[in-house]
């Protein structure tokens, strides 16, 4: 069944040019009605309860306003494999890898998809035809939704105006939550002649009736789902999955995947990273941004209680994406393009991120989550007791009784709340500025429990690109891998690449040699090092990151008696034992700020083979002279 809506049928208000695409859509996918979205509390509501009658959302008892999804099982997290850019140059996209490309093995994936570690790629053309068979029809028996929506401030000259059609409710109150949905870019729409309107298209992929069963009230159809994206028409096309980035076309496809196509051509930067305030015991404020991998710590990071050094304060702008302008004077300025936040919830406790557990327990769309009895949240982590004999009984993401002797989790290790920006306690009082915030530091960091110090500063610009571009990672439960390989991770953009990443790089390192920039000094963290013996982290992390985060701002002072004492290494300066904060003033564990040459020389073996393999001819001559540098460096090392 679809969820009933009161579809007001009409495209009156919309600019002509989007006007003729939506109809174009409506003719091609036949939904059963259509429905212009106005972002109001009444449609929301409206949504949401036609949702909950027909079983696809639950009321949580304990909370207001807060629901839980269960997806199908195949449908909980990005597809890489399944996620395209299509253009019609793929050196545009990709590089040829040295050894080739694998063949399509998948009979459900065209035959010409080149897949590499480093995005996939498909001619425009060919790719748009498959789209047509997929789309066609493909929303019969259901309500096609139209999505006006801002991604960025309202009046900032950095900001895109977007539209997405979806067939899936959830995705609707859910980018009313992540994105500036509704009235404000409807009116920017109308002004608009429609040319620069990032135009998405998303299906859940199970016109209706269907033959199939559907699982878990979750429609998807992970065989066919296909996540494209068209740079050269600012479109996104994706078919088949209902789940974050996969459907919510405004953070990865849009934010990331076509924001960084736009940023190259029009001379800005579109990144996986958090935007942060420092503000330290004297009262100085500095913003900082950080990227890691999926999974990886942004949204805690963001979030930060420095409860254990005095004085200090962290606000928050944002936890995923930064898009980042050198302004007049020379300062890269950083806006948050997202409204909400869609976090992970395993690990979100009371004592590792107090400030998201509370935020969400209002107004939020939980994803995979467990439920207990009495209405209530839970997931591992979660910091609750479970055994015992009062405890309530708990209802597992997969809607199935749960006890720990199952052996499976409660919540799925993807599983995510859905809480717009606004119910963050700590935000930044700049969240909101349409011009953005300047950013003194870039920090790069990834899950590394081997090899990597706790902390590191580059030497320059040109090193610190070289940094990101070497960025590895544990994968992560955000994608489809499994296990916890230790996998490249460049700039943590791998997923979101819009384009080539050897051309990527040039532009970032084309900032290095524009006069009179003031270019943010950039660092490398982990906070992800374990013991070898016990495998427990070797780091407490989470509020103790403040350490870090103040050993980082003291970095930053020209001041030279004020500033955090350091040694260089071949990776970089690393903190004096006595100049990073340790715990209850204790000197840091020395094994979190051990180089082993050893370790680098492999690590370095390994990124010149990925760079040799993957970026092939479009490697810029910087990166190969920084890693022959870095190859001399730890050469002369004993
Ligand atoms: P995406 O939303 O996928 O981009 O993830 P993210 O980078 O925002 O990661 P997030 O902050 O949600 O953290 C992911 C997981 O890592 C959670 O389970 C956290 O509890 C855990 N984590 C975050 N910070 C730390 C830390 O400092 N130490 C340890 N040990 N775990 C951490
Ligand atoms: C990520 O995977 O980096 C996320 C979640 O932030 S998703 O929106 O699904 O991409
Ligand atoms: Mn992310």
């Amino acid at each position: 069944m679809d969820v009933f809506i009161n579809a007001n049928n009409s495209l009156d208000g919309l600019p002509i040019k989007i006007r003729e695409y939506v109809q174009e859509k409506i003719d091609l996918c036949q939904p059963t009605n259509f429905h212009l979205c106005d972002g109001s509390e009444e449609e929301n509501q409206q949504l949401l309860d036609s949702m909950e009658q027909a079983g696809v959302i639950r009321r949580l008892k304990k909370y207001k306003n807060c629901y839980i999804a269960t997806t199908d099982p195949r449908d909980v997290a990005r597809v890489e494999s399944r996620t395209i850019i299509c253009t019609k140059n793929m050196n545009d996209v990709i590089s040829t890898p040295r050894s080739g490309f694998p063949p399509i093995t998948d009979p459900n994936l065209p035959k010409n998809l080149k897949q590499t570690p480093l995005g996939n790629w498909m001619d425009s053309d060919e790719m748009l035809e498959i789209l047509e068979k997929r789309f066609s029809g493909c929303m019969r028996g259901r309500t096609l939704f139209i999505i006006p929506y801002m991604m960025g401030p309202y009046s900032s000259p950095y900001s895109k105006i977007a539209v997405e059609i979806t067939d899936s409710p959830y995705v609707v109150v859910s980018m009313r939550i992540m994105t500036r949905m509704g009235s404000h870019a409807f009116d920017d729409l109308k002004e608009s002649d429609g040319s620069t309107i990032v135009k998405c298209l998303h299906s859940v992929g199970v016109p209706l009736p269907t033959d199939k069963p559907i699982c878990s009230t979750w429609p998807s159809n992970p065989e066919q789902t296909l996540v494209t994206h068209f740079p050269e028409r600012n479109e996104i096309i994706s078919f088949g999955s209902g789940y974050g980035g996969n459907s919510l076309c405004g953070k990865k496809c849009l934010a990331l995947r076509i924001g960084s196509s736009l940023a190259r051509r029009e001379g800005w930067l579109a990144e996986h990273m958090l935007i942060m305030s420092v503000t330290n015991p004297e009262g100085v404020k500095k913003y900082f941004v950080a990227a890691f991998p999926s999974a990886c710590g942004k949204t805690n990071l963001a979030m930060l209680r420095p409860q254990t050094l005095p004085g200090y304060k962290v606000e928050c702008i944002g936890d995923d994406i930064a898009w980042m302008h050198f302004d007049e004077d020379g300062h890269l300025r950083a806006i948050n393009p997202e409204y909400g936040f869609f976090g992970v919830a395993p690990g979100t406790s009371k004592s590792t991120n107090p400030i998201a557990l509370d935020m969400v327990h209002e107004n939020t769309i939980f994803t995979n989550v467990a439920e207990t009895s009495d209405g209530d949240v839970y997931w591992e982590g979660i910091g609750e007791e479970i055994d015992g004999l009062h405890q309530p009984s708990i209802r597992s993401w997969k809607n199935k009784r749960w006890s720990v002797d199952l052996g499976e989790p409660a919540a799925h290790p993807n599983s995510r709340f859905c809480t717009a920006i606004k119910q963050c306690s700590i935000l930044d009082p700049e969240w909101n500025n349409p011009q953005g915030v300047p950013i003194e530091a870039i920090i790069f960091g990834g899950r590394r429990p081997i090899g990597v110090p706790l902390v590191y500063e580059s030497f320059n610009w040109q090193h610190g690109v070289f940094v990101g571009a070497s960025m590895r990672s544990e994968a992560t439960a955000a994608a489809e891998f499994k296990g916890k390989q230790i996998m490249h991770d460049p700039f943590a953009m791998r997923p979101f690449f819009g384009y080539n990443f050897g051309k990527y790089l040039s532009h970032w390192l084309s900032f290095g040699n524009k006069p009179n920039l003031h270019l943010p000094k950039i660092f490398h963290v982990n906070w992800f090092l374990k013991d070898k013996q016990t495998n427990e982290f070797l780091w407490p992390g989470f509020g103790e990151n403040i350490r870090v985060i103040d050993w980082i701002f003291r970095r930053l002072t020209n001041d030279l008696s004020q500033q955090a004492s350091a040694y260089k290494t071949p990776i970089g300066y690393i903190p004096d034992q006595t100049t990073l904060n340790g715990i209850r003033g204790n000197n840091v564990n020395p094994a979190l700020l051990e180089i082993s040459t050893e370790f680098w020389r492999e690590e370095c073996k390994a990124i010149r083979n990925y760079f040799h393999e993957n970026v092939n001819e479009n490697l810029p001559d910087e990166i190969t002279f920084e890693l022959n540098a870095f190859e001399k460096r730890l050469s002369q090392e004993v």
